[in-house]
């Protein structure tokens, strides 16, 4: 896959603020991978993705959602800030031939984490979370934990998230509960 030709599909596909987000997002995904051993060319080309479908109609989406066999319905039950990751997964597998299921799942998982994380799921998840222009309350202590231990900053991260959405009286999805809990039992 051409990195150069991706960019400027992204760029056509997304809007400028979100554009800039996905490229920030993809040099600390490198940075972390390297960090903590993992393959940066399978971080890069997940971190590329994982907004892929963040400015694509709600419509479109939930289209995709009804009629994929791997995507469960109940996600049209929850927040649509919630479709456009496991959207991507699919269309990335159309639009790009990318069959490979840990990049999918990374990009599928990147907004609400899941149990069991691999090492991939929590690099997306922790890069979005903390690249560079995220200013959320907490996130200065989860880019130092980043440096050291990448399954102590999704905790934290995982945490900030579900005590942010329930303090705004928002519903919390299962997997979103999910990586708190399995994230809990990894560091306590
Ligand atoms: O796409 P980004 O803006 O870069 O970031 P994201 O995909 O991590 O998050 C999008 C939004 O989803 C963010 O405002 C927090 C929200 N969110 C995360 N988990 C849940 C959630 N919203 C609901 N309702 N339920 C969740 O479990
Ligand atoms: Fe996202
Ligand atoms: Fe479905
Ligand atoms: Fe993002």
């Amino acid at each position: 896959m051409n990195i150069d030709n991706l960019k400027a599909d992204l760029k056509e596909r997304l809007t400028k603020g979100r554009y800039e987000h996905t490229l920030r997002v993809t040099d600390t995904a490198a940075e972390l991978a390297v960090n903590f051993h993992e393959s940066v060319e399978n971080a890069t080309i997940a971190a590329l993705f994982h907004d892929y479908c963040k400015c694509d109609s709600l419509e479109e989406m939930k289209q995709t959602i009804k009629t994929s066999s791997e995507l469960p319905d109940l996600l049209l039950s929850f927040h649509h800030e919630l479709w456009h990751g496991p959207v991507a997964s699919v269309r990335i597998e159309e639009n790009y031939a990318i069959t490979d299921q840990e990049i999918k799942d990374a990009i599928y998982f990147h907004t609400t984490g899941r149990a069991d994380m691999t090492k991939l799921d929590k690099i997306i998840f922790i890069a979005d979370y903390i690249e560079p222009f995220r200013n959320f309350p907490g996130v200065e202590e989860v880019r130092e934990t980043a440096k050291t231990d990448l399954t102590k900053a999704c905790y934290q991260a995982a945490k900030n998230t579900v005590r942010f959405l329930m303090e705004r009286d928002n519903t919390v999805y299962p997997d979103s509960f999910h990586a708190y809990n399995d994230l809990n039992q990894h560091i306590f």
